[in-house]
């Protein structure tokens, strides 16, 4: 399949160059007095194209991206979808947020996703990851953490909308998240960030910070229920998993669990804190745990000593953590030293039998520059960090890192490229997964100041392309966005397979489906009125450019379910329902079902109408609410 993909794009990128070739060559025929072409300028010529259409950042109108960017919306609580690498904005998946045009957060269906947190408005999301098989991307599902609200999200590839939603309990602000990557996503994993007292009840001592702690998360990837929860010391940051399916790493800063910036960082070192997976699974099925909050949820003992965790020794309060593809190294990122440490992760089985010492495992610690924060890989050897303070990134090679740490006089550094600016994250094409091609970078820059005409004050962030794929970075494409895509994924379009219908027994409905049927109404053919007590549920199905319903009547103050069903069968076809002066309004798309509830609480003549641009006659899709006082 993927074979047939690449060819797909080869040709794609033949055809592209034909094109070029000839519209350059059309010009050149065009000007009377142009001098005829020698073998020689044809040859460079060719030869240029050839090299600019090898990794070409122009996709024209009408062709498509060669991967999908699962972009996070930082505070705005959403995932973006980008085509890379033309930048352009696919979509937007809402999921921690309230969504005007989809009515996320307003549907029933969404609430019951959202379930214990439906209530809540924002959040903040920071890093979308894909679930995987051995080490490759499988287009299944994509992760998210909220930081905001301690919540973890999933969201179906085949149709791009949120399934799961999981507030976890025990701890305070998910930040760092990662998947198993072997030999298949069965567990999310993601830290705890903010430190509380166990039992976070206000009974025990607020003051005493000796009792706060920091959990690490094991997540079941299918049930999105919490599988096992680990206690450390200090605060965990950042995480990634190894491609063993052995060990997960966390940065861990903070280890003086200071309260206060100034006590935060005086230590020297902070730790990278490796979870030993079997020993972990094991307490749990032995019963070596305790519960808190009055959940069963089992917490194991990781602290300092513990046979589950090692404490890796790093410069102080490191930030980013990243597995190599090669399955090598973990990479903590120094943040407030110009390092990044490599540990060998080889060598933690030792580790893990007291063979050798924790700073053992550190095969090397580059000088970078100043503030790395996140490192990218390339499938040859060479690693991207990005140095916020320097507005920079560093290109280095891990080997002649390693090299020089024994000793060799070898350069390391392979390039700097400056950025703009202050970047975060950066992510290069399908880099945190065994099929990383060194094709692409991304920047996530924090700060876009000169870069785009002024918009007032509040200025979009920066997220630039660069042209991995020679010897030197290339920086192709500013791209401006809104707060706050703060970290991203890239994977080659041949892994995603999205749908272009819904289907019908679609588990994201099914719960309105069997209400129905409750009902007896049959959702495909009936357009019907059931009135229970004061609560009222209106059946009716849109097929462009009609409501199956043209009015209904109902009392004032009732509380009135309107379910759509999509009856279109054509891919594009999504309708809508909006209650004018309500604040409802959702989309339903081909062959979907959406519902919302709201209080009839204007009397009256109320209209509804169609808000997704359907048909020639969308204007003329609506109807009429009587509401009788
Ligand atoms: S962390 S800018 Cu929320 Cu991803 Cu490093
Ligand atoms: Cu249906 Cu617009």
């Amino acid at each position: 399949m993927q074979d047939k993909d690449n060819k797909e794009l080869q040709q794609e990128v033949q055809n592209v160059d034909r094109r070029r070739f000839m519209g350059k060559s059309a010009l050149l025929g065009a000007g009377a007095v142009a001098a005829p072409m020698t073998a020689a300028m044809f040859a460079s010529m060719a030869k240029a194209q050839a090299k600019e259409a090898g990794n070409s950042a122009v996709v024209h109108p009408g062709e498509l991206d060669e991967y999908y960017g699962f972009w996070s919306g930082g505070h705005s609580g959403e995932v973006r979808i980008l085509g890379i690498p033309s930048m352009r904005e696919l979509m937007r998946i809402p999921v921690f947020n309230v969504d005007s045009a989809t009515g996320w957060g307003i549907t029933n269906e969404s609430k019951r996703i959202k379930g214990d947190s439906a209530h809540l408005l924002a959040g903040d999301s920071h890093h979308p990851h894909m679930s995987m098989t051995d080490g490759s991307y499988n287009g299944k599902y994509v992760f998210i953490n909220d930081k905001a609200n301690t919540r973890v999200a999933r969201i179906r590839c085949d149709v791009m909308k949120t399934d799961k939603m999981l507030t976890v309990p025990n701890v305070q602000a998910i930040h760092g998240l990662r998947v198993q990557k072997v030999p298949y996503t069965k567990y999310i994993i993601c830290n705890g960030e903010f430190e509380i007292p166990m039992n976070n009840d206000g009974k025990a001592s607020l003051e005493d910070v000796s009792t706060y702690r920091s959990l690490f998360n094991v997540i079941d990837a299918e049930s999105m229920e919490v599988a096992f929860q680990v206690m450390v010391d200090g605060n965990l940051d950042n995480t990634d998993a190894d491609f063993d399916g052995k060990y997960f790493a966390s940065t861990c800063y903070n280890s003086e669990m200071g309260m206060n910036l100034g006590e935060m960082i005086t230590a020297e070192r902070d730790h990278v804190v490796v979870f030993n997976l079997a020993r972990c699974e094991a307490a749990v099925k032995a019963g070596k745990f305790k519960t808190y909050n009055s959940n069963k949820i089992p917490v194991l003992d990781g602290r300092k000593g513990s046979e589950l965790t090692r404490y890796i020794p790093v410069p102080k309060s490191p930030h980013g953590l990243n597995t190599s593809p090669s399955g090598q190294y973990f990479v903590a990122n120094g943040k407030l030293s110009p390092t990044v440490s490599i540990i060998a992760i080889d060598k933690l089985d030792d580790l893990f039998n007291d063979k050798i010492k924790p700073r053992d495992t550190i095969v090397a610690e580059p000088e970078l520059g100043l503030g790395p924060l996140h490192t990218a890989f390339d499938n040859r050897g060479n690693a991207y960090t990005t140095l916020f303070l320097d507005s920079q990134i560093a290109k280095w090679n891990v080997e002649d890192a390693i090299r020089a740490h024994n000793g060799e006089k070898v350069n390391y550094l392979r390039q700097k490229l400056d950025v703009h600016y202050q970047p975060g994250h950066n992510h290069t094409s399908q880099g945190e997964s065994r099929d990383a091609d060194g094709k692409w970078l991304i920047s996530l820059c924090k700060f876009s100041k000169d870069r785009f005409l002024p918009v007032g004050p509040l200025r979009p962030e920066n997220d630039q392309l660069i042209d991995i794929s020679g010897d030197e970075m290339k920086l192709v494409h500013d791209g401006p966005t809104f707060a706050e895509p703060h970290d991203c994924m890239i994977v080659h379009r041949s892994k995603v397979k999205p749908k272009k219908l819904w289907t019908r027994d679609d588990p994201i409905f099914a719960d309105t489906v069997t209400m129905a049927k409750k009902d007896g109404v049959t959702l495909e053919t009936d357009n019907k009125v059931i009135r229970e007590g004061n609560k009222v549920r209106v059946y009716m199905t849109s097929i462009a450019p009609n409501f199956g319903m043209n009015e209904f009547k109902v009392k004032l103050g009732d509380e009135v379910t309107v379910v759509v069903t999509n009856l279109d069968q054509v891919e594009d076809v999504t309708h809508g329902f909006c209650m004018t002066n309500h604040g409802v309004q959702m989309e339903v798309g081909p062959q979907a079902t959406s519902s919302v509830t709201f209080i009839a609480n204007q009397p009256g003549v109320q209209w509804y109408y169609c808000n997704w641009f359907c048909h020639a006659l969308h204007m003329e899709m609506r109807g009429r609410m009587l509401v009788e006082a």
